[in-house]
């Protein structure tokens, strides 16, 4: 047995400081993905979180807003949302953590002298920078085969930048078939609108070389908060003919992100999605009915989190993980990993960044990184007064557990 711990708040938050984090679902990219990758400050003051939150607070018109060049919407926002009221929200908050970290001198609140010192660095550098002030030491993209841009990329450099990963997300595939089979078609395989026996095979061909293309370390979908599983629909039929198949002989799990509500406002664009509370059984009955598969699961609704956390007690195919989106906020990444940790113990991914510029790692992970040290403390504490001594050895492992090696133990990765 180690030395006892004497400062328990300061020696989590050491622990939880050092530990980097490898970030399991982001929507960033590596450098030579080319305009793909976004960062700087007029991507941060765009992100759509921000935009929701401006219209709140101006009558602009949304075709006014749209109309405006990006550095434009940016001073913008910054004007209504950090000048003319206190930015306190959890999304303008991180903004400023981000500046703050990068250095800036915030009592100027001078967008300009903010812009020009970002811009002034050059992006390879800056991606280790970032990724060094956040304590991140890898992250997995949102890969997309139907996005015309990402595409090829992959099938001419590909990539093999370590600290992005990939993950092949079929969100057109599952969601619109009708709508990209023609796609697959021209790309080189017999599939057909009406899904028959070859076309099933054609579309796990399809699925089995985009997983090798892209190294993929999972399939992913982001599914609405009506999902039904099984249920007599296309997509049912391509999850159980096509991706489960296909994720069990590769042997990667299948992340489910469920509840969203697509284009609630569209006038909104990229910031009009909602949410609804979904239906748990899909989950169960997923779980149930194929044990040899694994599932990563997030849910949107905060409705959900509890028979989310009860669902992965009773199958251990299934790894709940990350805050997602409208959760992501300080009170309830709070509640939820507190609630997590009391009936899941150390076996979840307490949280994903979601980032979609690369700077918001510093302040999507600095304000996490801090919840999560003060409920381990807490739990940490209480077993304690229980009688039970923890060692930093045993909180670094725990810590190692959350940020890295329970994804890495669920995907059979090297540790
Ligand atoms: O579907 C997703 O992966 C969502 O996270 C995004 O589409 C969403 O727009 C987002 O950025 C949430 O944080
Ligand atoms: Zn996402």
């Amino acid at each position: 047995m180690t030395q006892t711990i004497t400062n328990l708040r300061q020696t989590v938050e050491e622990v939880i400081q050092r530990t980097s984090i490898l970030d399991i679902h982001t929507h960033l990219y590596a450098p030579h993905f080319g305009e793909l990758m976004l960062a700087g400050v007029d991507e941060l003051l765009t992100y759509h979180y921000l935009i929701a939150e401006v219209m709140r607070v101006s009558d602009i018109s949304y075709d006014e807003f749209w109309g405006m060049t990006k550095q434009e919407q940016a001073d913008f926002i910054w004007k209504k949302l950090f000048i003319e009221n206190t930015p306190y929200s959890e999304a303008c908050r991180g903004v400023i953590t981000a500046l703050s970290r990068l250095g800036m001198n915030l009592q100027t609140r001078d967008l300009n002298e903010y812009r020009a010192k970002i811009n002034s660095t050059e992006l390879s550098n800056y991606v280790d920078e970032v990724f060094n002030l956040a304590g991140v030491e890898s992250v997995v993209m949102t890969n997309d085969p139907f996005d015309e841009q990402e595409r090829p990329i992959w099938e001419t450099v590909g990539n093999d930048d370590p600290r992005f990963h990939a993950a092949l997300r079929i969100d057109p595939l599952l969601n619109s078939y009708s709508s990209v089979y023609s796609k697959i078609q021209a790309w080189g395989y017999a599939v057909e609108e009406n899904v028959n026996e070859k076309t099933i095979q054609e579309l796990q061909r399809f699925m089995k070389d985009w997983i090798s293309k892209m190294n993929a370390l999972y399939v992913a979908v982001s599914l609405p908060n009506d999902f039904i599983f099984p249920e007599d629909s296309l997509r049912s039929r391509l999850i159980s003919d096509v991706i489960l198949p296909v994720c069990r002989e590769m042997n990667i799990p299948f992340a489910m992100m469920i509840g969203v509500k697509r284009n609630v406002n569209p006038q909104l664009k990229s910031a009009g999605d909602g949410l609804g509370k979904a239906s748990i059984e899909a989950v169960e009955n997923i779980c149930a009915g194929y044990p040899k598969n694994k599932f990563m699961v997030t849910m949107l609704s905060r409705e959900n989190q509890h028979e989310l956390a009860v669902v992965a007690r009773k199958f251990r195919n299934l790894m709940v993980f990350g805050c997602w989106w409208f959760l992501n906020n300080p009170s309830l990444i709070e509640e939820i990993t507190t609630m997590r940790f009391e009936l899941l113990g150390n076996s979840v991914i307490p949280q994903h960044s979601d980032a979609r510029i690369l700077d918001q790692l510093i302040y999507k992970w600095d304000h996490s990184r801090k919840i999560i040290a003060g409920v381990l403390e807490k739990k940490y504490q209480d077993l304690m007064d229980a009688g039970w001594e923890i060692t930093e050895e045993e909180m670094e492992r725990d810590v190692a557990n959350l940020f890295r090696d329970n994804f890495k133990r669920f995907l059979e990765l090297e540790l």
